[in-house]
């Protein structure tokens, strides 16, 4: 069941900041990128809305989920004033599915106390791909949208 009280995508647009002169990182996984393209859309769409120029919106692609821990460290060391880290980590036959969730949770965790720029997590966990298609664009909503907002909001606390 999904709790609409936690949802990012009704929001209250007023505790959304301008995004004239932001610049902003989307870190975007190739794993599972029906889902990750859609993530993204959803994000830089919602990012355009709130005035973040289009120029100022840099895409970094990686080859997995794994890869966004360092992509998103990179895009730390320079001007960003935020990171969307994108991926989609889906559930298969093997444990690969709890290494990968738990490290790429835990390193962004860590950039979020040590670096420079909040990195905002838009990563799916999802038992399978319908699950992942209901969350980026379909009937549980879109959580790049909701990682676009995050981010809005993180940047001039
Ligand atoms: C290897 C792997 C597997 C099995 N599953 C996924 C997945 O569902 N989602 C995802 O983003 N990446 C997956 N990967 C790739 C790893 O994230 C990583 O790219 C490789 O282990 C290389 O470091």
């Amino acid at each position: 069941m999904v709790n609409t009280q936690n949802s990012l995508s009704h929001y209250d647009r007023s505790k959304v900041s301008d995004g004239t002169n932001f610049r902003i990182a989307l870190v975007v996984s190739e794993w599972n990128e029906e889902i990750t393209q859609a993530l993204f859309q959803g994000a830089k769409e919602k990012l355009l809305d709130h005035n973040v120029l289009d120029e100022n919106i840099v895409r970094i692609d990686v080859p997995g989920s794994f890869e966004l821990i360092y992509g998103a460290s990179i895009a730390q060391l320079t001007d960003f004033n935020a990171i969307i880290a994108i991926g989609c980590i889906i559930k298969g036959e093997t444990r690969h599915f709890e290494f990968i969730s738990n490290a790429v949770a835990q390193g962004i965790k860590d950039l979020n106390l040590n670096g420079k720029a909040p990195v905002v997590f838009c990563v799916l966990t999802d038992e399978n791909i319908e699950q992942s298609r209901a969350r980026s664009g379909g009937n549980k909503g879109n959580k790049g949208i909701e990682a676009a907002v995050t981010a809005l909001r993180m940047i001039n606390l």
